[in-house]
């Protein structure tokens, strides 16, 4: 890496997943915090850098994008060095990828339907009736969770990977939408292990 890369930031996002992984694999970033202006989310000057004005997106030399979990595939393929994910002969790599993406494309739309009705939405807006089906989602796709960690301390059984932090994070977003009653006592053991690491510890007050 020439120069650190520029990661766009706003604390307890889906950008806390890009830092964590820079913080594991020890690589050098900088930390361009964005402005949480409801309606104007990061200012006009930031949807040059995203267009639809979302957190993250990063910047490496002249190159710039954004989805936090494309950043991470990004950052594994150039920088990592074979570091935090199977390679492709590996019988791990499609269970990681599977993971991988679990995270943003199952996880995330679950939960961030409870922050929408629990957080964002006005009280006249929110629908009981979409909160209970949310609630019911999370415990099924928790529950696969809980059986991939049935036997091993993380996802996969070799160890601690990328598909953790992409994971992990919604376990924050989970606690943010508070889904105390969702979350069983394996994934709570899960959470603990994860927010032990020090390259998390590293990241997440910024
Ligand atoms: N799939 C995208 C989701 C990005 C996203 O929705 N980020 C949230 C913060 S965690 C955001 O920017 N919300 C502001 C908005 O949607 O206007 C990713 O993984 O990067």
């Amino acid at each position: 890496m020439v120069k650190p890369i520029t990661v766009y930031h706003l604390p307890r996002s889906r950008s806390l997943r890009v830092l964590w992984l820079l913080e594991e694999l020890n690589l050098s970033y900088n930390v361009e915090s964005i402005d949480f202006i409801p309606g104007k989310f990061g200012g006009k000057n930031y949807t040059k850098i995203h267009p639809l004005n979302k957190v993250p997106a990063i910047k490496d030399g002249d190159m710039v994008m954004f989805e936090s979990i494309a950043i991470m595939q990004y950052v594994l393929d150039k920088y990592a060095d074979g570091k935090l994910s199977p390679s492709i002969e590996d019988p791990e790599y499609g269970p990681y990828l599977q993971w991988l993406h679990y995270g943003e494309s199952t996880l995330a739309p679950v939960i961030a339907t409870l922050m929408y009705q629990r957080h964002f939405f006005a009280a006249d807006k929110r629908s009981k009736d979409i909160e209970t089906w949310a609630e019911a989602e999370l415990i099924k796709v928790f529950s696969m969770l809980e059986t991939q960690l049935s036997d091993h301390d993380y996802i996969l059984k070799s160890g601690f990977s990328a598909a953790d932090i992409s994971v992990g994070y919604c376990l924050l977003l989970a606690r943010l939408a508070k889904a105390h009653a969702q979350i069983t006592d394996r994934i709570e053991d899960y959470w603990d292990t994860l927010t032990d690491r020090s390259a998390w510890l590293a990241i997440s007050k910024i």
